[in-house]
This record gives structure tokens, C-alpha cells and sequence, in this order.
């Protein structure tokens, strides 16, 4: 069975951040790849690996990336495929580079841009999981009951020491 989600990052050093998504990927069991593709430096197998997604069964990609952070818009200009773009924290600009660059996407060829850092990469594992479970209905019941937890979590915390 071909895999459900690529996790794509156009930097190792994306991984601290990244693997947040992975991690909720694992949790709610789909199947997902992930691998170090990078706008500027390996633009080619950028190309690739976006023009050969749908035919390798992928249904959504995760891209992070930090700074100039192309690599979101590009691979979502080469395929069909929703794009979560995860605008990771640079050192310089704390990130905000990162999302402006993620998120400004002109009318035509849209990015879902979630937040910077590790927030947003959480985020977008949960976000390809809401889109897996609109067409698998077990993946949405894991969902639900992932809320439901997270929901009971909260509540059984509320009191707060006076
Ligand atoms: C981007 O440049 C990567 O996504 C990374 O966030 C940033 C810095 O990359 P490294 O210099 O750490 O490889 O392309």
C-alpha cells in the first residue's frame, strides 16, 4: 500500500521542528515518508519528487522550511496535492520570514500555512489527518478520540492551585 503523507524539509536542521508532524502522524497511525528536499540546493529533486506525488499515491504533502522558504510554494506550483507549508524559526527574523514567504501566495497556487515552529508543524500533522480522515472513516473516528483526550486532559486541569 502506497504511502499517505510526505513530510518534506528543505533542511536537516528542519528536523528539531518537523518531527512534530511525524510524531502525530505516527499517534494517529497513517502511514507517511518524510526526506530532506530543498528548493535552493536540490531543485531538481524538488521537481521530482512534486511531479511524481500523485502518481506515487500521496494524498497530502507537509513542507517545512525557514527563511527565504520556497520550497512549500514550489512543490505546491508542481502538483495538484494540498501543500501544509510549516514556516520554520530562523535565527535571524524568528521565523517571520519563514511565514511571510510561506504564506503570501499569490491567487491561484494555495499553501495551507499554519503556524511558525513547532506549534505549526503539530498543526499540520493534525491538519493532513483531518483531510486523510474526510475519506477514511477510521483515521477520523482516531481523530475524535484524540480530542475527546486532549479535551479531558484540559478539564481534569482546570483547577488551579490558590
Ligand atoms: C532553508 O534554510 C531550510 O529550510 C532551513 O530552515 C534554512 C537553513 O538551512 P541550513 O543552513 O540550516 O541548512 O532552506
Amino acid at each position: 500500500m502506497s504511502v499517505s503523507v510526505g513530510v518534506i524539509m528543505g533542511s536537516t536542521s528542519d528536523w528539531e521542528t518537523m518531527k512534530k508532524a511525524c510524531e502525530v502522524l505516527e499517534e494517529l497511525g497513517i502511514s507517511y515518508e518524510k526526506k530532506v528536499v530543498s528548493a535552493h540546493r536540490t531543485p531538481d529533486l524538488m521537481f521530482e519528487y512534486a511531479e511524481s506525488a500523485v502518481s506515487r499515491g500521496l494524498k497530502v504533502i507537509i513542507a517545512g522550511a525557514g527563511g527565504a522558504a520556497h520550497l512549500p510554494g514550489m512543490v505546491a506550483s508542481k502538483t495538484v496535492l494540498p501543500v501544509i507549508g510549516v514556516p520554520v524559526q530562523s535565527k535571524a527574523l524568528n521565523g517571520l520570514d519563514s511565514l511571510l514567504s510561506i504564506v503570501q501566495m499569490p491567487g491561484g497556487i494555495p499553501v495551507a500555512t499554519v503556524a511558525i515552529g513547532a506549534a505549526g508543524a503539530t498543526n499540520a500533522g493534525l491538519l493532513a489527518a483531518q483531510i486523510i480522515g474526510a475519506f477514511d472513516p477510521a483515521v477520523q473516528e482516531r481523530m475524535t478520540e484524540r480530542r475527546a483526550r486532549v479535551t479531558r486532559e484540559v478539564l481534569d486541569n482546570a483547577e488551579l492551585p490558590s
